[in-house]
Parts: structure tokens; C-alpha cells; sequence
């Protein structure tokens, strides 16, 4: 049986991962309505992507004999500067929810919870990624600058994500 206290943590962070499946849904609308469909593309599978990381954690606790409370999803933004102000985001929010995955490790390690902190270790490796996909968008972003054609390569190598 999971601790009280473990399982307040990870319902709050089924829904920091709704929000950020939330976000991204949100700001592939954004990319869609500028016709950069292939940012479109990448933003619509990192949303289905975070709404299996809010349905694993779901499944855990579930398992673990915990209950399941859904709460209210934050309003995300829906418009930004330009496509780098985008990213930036989107590698500023991935840091959050590396600090976020920390803390859970952190309350597991108190409450002794060695499944949990188990469960985590999936949620740290992912993390790495998803901080050094964000981080290799924006630096390519940051290297074309207002160059249309730039933009345009990196919309369509974008596009290609499965
Ligand atoms: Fe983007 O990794 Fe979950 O939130």
C-alpha cells in the first residue's frame, strides 16, 4: 500500500503531466496556424507522449493501491513570440518537470518507497531526453535565426518524427 503522502505527490503529478500534454497541444495549434505544419507534427506526438507519462503514473498508483484524483488542467498559453520563444518554453517547462520528478524521488527516498523510486528511474532517463530534444530544437532555431529557408529545413526534418 502506497504512503498518503506518496500518493498526493504522484496525483499532483498526473496533473503536471496532463498540463504538459495540455502545453504542447496548445502550441502545436500555435505552429498550425503559422503553416509550419512539421512543428505541428512534433508537438501533436510529444503531447500523445506526455499523456502516456500521466497514464503510467495513473496505472502505478492504481497498482500500488493508491486512489486516482483528478484534478483541474492550468490554462496553457496559446500564443508566443516566434518559434524560438516557443522552444524555449518548451525547454524551460522540461526543466520544471526535471525538478518536479526529483522531488517525487526525493519524498519516495523519506518515505522509504523503494517501488516508487524504482518507478521513477523510467521518468529521470526520460527526462534527459525529452531536456536534449528541446535543447537541440532551439539551438538549431537560435542558429537560422529569421532565415525563412532555415526555418522551413528544420519544419521538415520536424515533420518526420514518428
Ligand atoms: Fe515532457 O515529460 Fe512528461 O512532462
Amino acid at each position: 500500500m502506497i504512503s498518503p503522502k506518496m500518493e498526493e505527490a504522484l496525483n499532483n503529478q498526473i496533473n503536471e503531466e496532463f498540463y504538459s500534454a495540455y502545453l504542447y497541444f496548445s502550441m502545436a495549434g500555435y505552429f498550425a496556424e503559422k503553416n509550419l505544419l512539421g512543428f505541428s507534427h512534433w508537438l501533436i506526438v510529444q503531447y500523445h507522449e506526455e499523456l502516456a507519462h500521466a497514464e503510467k503514473i495513473y496505472k502505478y498508483l492504481i497498482e500500488r493501491g493508491g486512489k486516482v484524483k483528478l484534478m483541474a488542467i492550468k490554462q496553457p498559453d496559446s500564443s508566443w513570440e516566434n518559434p524560438k520563444e516557443a522552444f524555449g518554453a518548451v525547454l524551460n517547462h522540461e526543466k520544471y518537470i526535471t525538478g518536479k520528478i526529483n522531488e517525487l524521488v526525493e519524498i519516495a527516498e523519506a518515505e522509504k518507497d523503494r517501488a516508487t523510486i524504482a518507478m521513477l528511474q523510467w521518468y529521470i532517463n526520460e527526462q534527459v531526453e525529452e531536456e536534449a530534444k528541446a535543447q537541440e530544437i532551439l539551438a538549431k532555431l537560435e542558429m537560422v535565426g529569421d532565415h525563412a529557408a532555415g526555418l522551413l529545413m528544420i519544419d521538415r526534418e520536424l515533420g518526420q518524427r514518428k
